[in-house]
């Protein structure tokens, strides 16, 4: 039977692009449909009715949400390409550092883009913190798990294209020569093909994320 994959994204959503680059890795082919989060389809609410959120994947007609959840499913699916080792020692640590992007770093990088004052500072120093454990983690790899790409580098992937758009619209810098491992880490991963070819477009985001941002911080 042929396969059917769809996956439901946006054009900007980092973690939608976590699906495409892993999808494009295991070479297999799909339909992406781009919602419009201000007017979500009835086929995205029916799929994703818990969070109701972008990436949705639908595989012969059965939804997987939640990005992390939906990597492993494909990685559990198609085994070409493996993006988790086969060490369960490194697998878990894999995992921990995929839940430690989103539990961590993207709420402190999250609150310093939006907030204002002691708080914007206080998300400031935490990111920070939070990016010196990564940068450790780094150390002396070329990728999380060593030479190959994988869950990690893909849960982290918003590193290399999100947090250059925040920076550049807020002023606020974060991944500098402090960080030389993590700068080498964006460098090795935007010049993978899969992932180069699949960066929204710069201006685009740009855009997006300045109206965000004066959203959140109206001028006075
Ligand atoms: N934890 C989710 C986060 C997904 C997420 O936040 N998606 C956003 C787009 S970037 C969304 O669909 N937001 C719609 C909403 O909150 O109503 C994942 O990893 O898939």
């Amino acid at each position: 039977m042929a396969e059917e994959v769809k996956l439901f994204k946006t054009w900007s959503t980092p973690f939608g692009l976590r699906i495409t680059w892993a999808l494009q890795l295991k070479g297999i082919s799909y339909e992406a449909i781009d919602e419009d989060l201000s007017n979500k389809s009835a086929l995205l609410l029916q799929y994703n009715p818990v969070y109701k959120k972008v990436p949705v994947l639908v595989h012969n007609g059965k939804p997987i949400s939640e990005s992390i959840v939906i990597l492993e499913y494909i990685d559990e699916t198609w085994k070409q390409n493996p993006i988790l080792p086969e060490d369960p020692l490194e697998r878990a640590n894999a995992r921990f550092w995929a839940k430690f992007s989103d539990e961590k770093l993207i709420p402190s990088v999250w609150s310093a883009f939006t907030k204002e004052g002691k708080e914007r500072e206080e998300a400031m120093d935490a990111s920070l913190e939070n990016l010196k454990f990564v940068e450790e983690e780094l150390k002396g790899k070329k990728f999380f798990g060593g030479e190959k790409l994988g869950l990690a580098d893909i849960v982290f992937g918003w590193l290399g294209n999100l947090l250059p758009i925040f920076e550049e619209v807020s002023g606020l810098k974060l991944l500098d020569d402090r960080f030389p491992s993590l700068l080498a880490w964006t460098k090795e991963l935007s010049e993978l093909p899969v992932v180069k070819y699949n960066w929204p477009p710069h201006d685009k985001m740009i855009i997006k994320y300045q109206a965000l941002y004066e959203k959140f911080h109206p001028a006075k």
